[in-house]
């Protein structure tokens, strides 16, 4: 039923003349930024477009638990640890309000993650890279947390009701991720000639993963046209590349790093860092699965949800004996 659900809405943006009365009431909604309710009528592309975003962003949150989970063993204090557990649950819970949001549009959790093990959904380019070390660990917070969250803060204002209720509450948490961050990374930086070393490594290889985070530039862009009228999106993807970039050079000057990319200048006339385009060919590349840990990323999802299976199965046996005493009892 849902084969045709990753179908993109890449068809171009209708004018008012070639919509239909349905479709104008509702852009003008859109228009008015009155926030469209799941069972408020809605063109089928449009819902197609949130269930791929919203369901992306849901398994990018669950499987970008991987490359933090696999330091909370190592992680050099307790106190390193006993926040690094947290942010690591605290992806989970932006996964389920997500996957909660998604499934209003009418597709199940279930068959979300069915679609994203069989590769016919994506997720987050970033976590098919490796996290080597523990200053990873404080990059990803900084850069990957701090990427996301110029990204979510704009979702925030997203035209879909429950996608941005969900926005709030996940960029409440991310800042804090993305804080523990900076605070791990500056420890290394201020620290021995090692860790310092550590650090700039890490940010040296983390850099331009983050900002393909953002997706391909706007004139590459499949979507944003569409997106961005229905206000699913509400800022293109080199604007918020950046904010991001603009936002995070003064912040390696501060830990007295080298800047990853030597095409990081500020422009006066621009009011803005200029910068160089990551490997868009290594980009593809990895969201086509040939990146360096996709395999090994969807073997540990698919591990997990087979694992999984006996508790899954343990709830519905409960829920059905209830309703069974319950029907008994009436
Ligand atoms: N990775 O036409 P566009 C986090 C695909 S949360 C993989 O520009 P769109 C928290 C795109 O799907 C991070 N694929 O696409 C955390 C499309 O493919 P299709 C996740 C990508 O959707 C931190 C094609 O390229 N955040 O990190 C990527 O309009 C630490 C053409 O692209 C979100 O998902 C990519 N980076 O714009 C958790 C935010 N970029 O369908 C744990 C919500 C593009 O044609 C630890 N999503 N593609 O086959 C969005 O804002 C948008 O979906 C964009 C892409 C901006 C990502």
């Amino acid at each position: 039923m849902y084969a045709q659900m990753i179908k993109t809405a890449s068809n171009s943006v209708k004018s008012r003349d070639e919509m239909s009365p349905e479709e104008a009431a509702f852009q003008d909604k859109i228009d008015n930024d009155i926030k469209i309710e799941p069972r408020d009528w809605m063109p089928e592309d449009y819902r197609r477009t949130l269930i791929r975003q919203i369901g992306q962003h849901a398994h990018s949150e669950v499987v970008g638990q991987l490359p933090e989970g696999n330091w909370i063993t190592r992680a050099p204090t307790l106190e390193r640890k006993m926040i690094l557990l947290a942010k690591v649950q605290d992806e989970a819970g932006h996964g389920l309000y997500l996957y909660s949001a998604a499934e209003t549009l009418g597709v199940s959790r279930d068959e979300m993650v069915e679609m994203l093990h069989e590769g016919r959904m994506k997720y987050s380019s970033i976590f098919n890279y490796p996290t080597l070390n523990w200053a990873d660990i404080g990059a990803v917070g900084w850069l990957v947390d701090g990427a996301a969250i110029v990204n979510q803060v704009a979702l925030q204002r997203t035209s879909y009701g429950p996608y941005s209720r969900a926005m709030i509450r996940i960029c409440k948490e991310e800042s804090f991720h993305a804080r523990q961050g900076y605070h791990a990374i500056m420890k290394m930086a201020f620290g021995t000639p090692e860790q310092k070393k550590m650090a700039q490594d890490a940010v040296n290889r983390l850099w331009f993963p983050a900002i393909m985070m953002f997706g391909p530039n706007d004139s590459e862009s499949t979507h944003s046209e569409q997106s961005m009228a229905w206000k699913i999106k509400v800022k293109s993807n080199d604007e918020l590349r950046q904010q991001f970039v603009d936002q995070t050079v003064p912040q390696i000057e501060y830990l007295g790093l080298d800047l990853p990319d030597p095409g990081i200048k500020w422009n006066e006339e621009r009011g803005h860092y200029d910068f160089s385009d990551p490997d868009w060919s290594e980009f593809f590349n990895v969201i086509k699965g040939n990146g360096p840990c996709n395999v090994d990323r969807m073997n540990a999802r698919v591990k997990a949800w087979e694992d999984g299976q006996w508790v899954r199965d343990g709830l519905m046996e409960h829920a059905r004996k209830r309703a069974t005493r319950k029907v008994a009892a009436e």
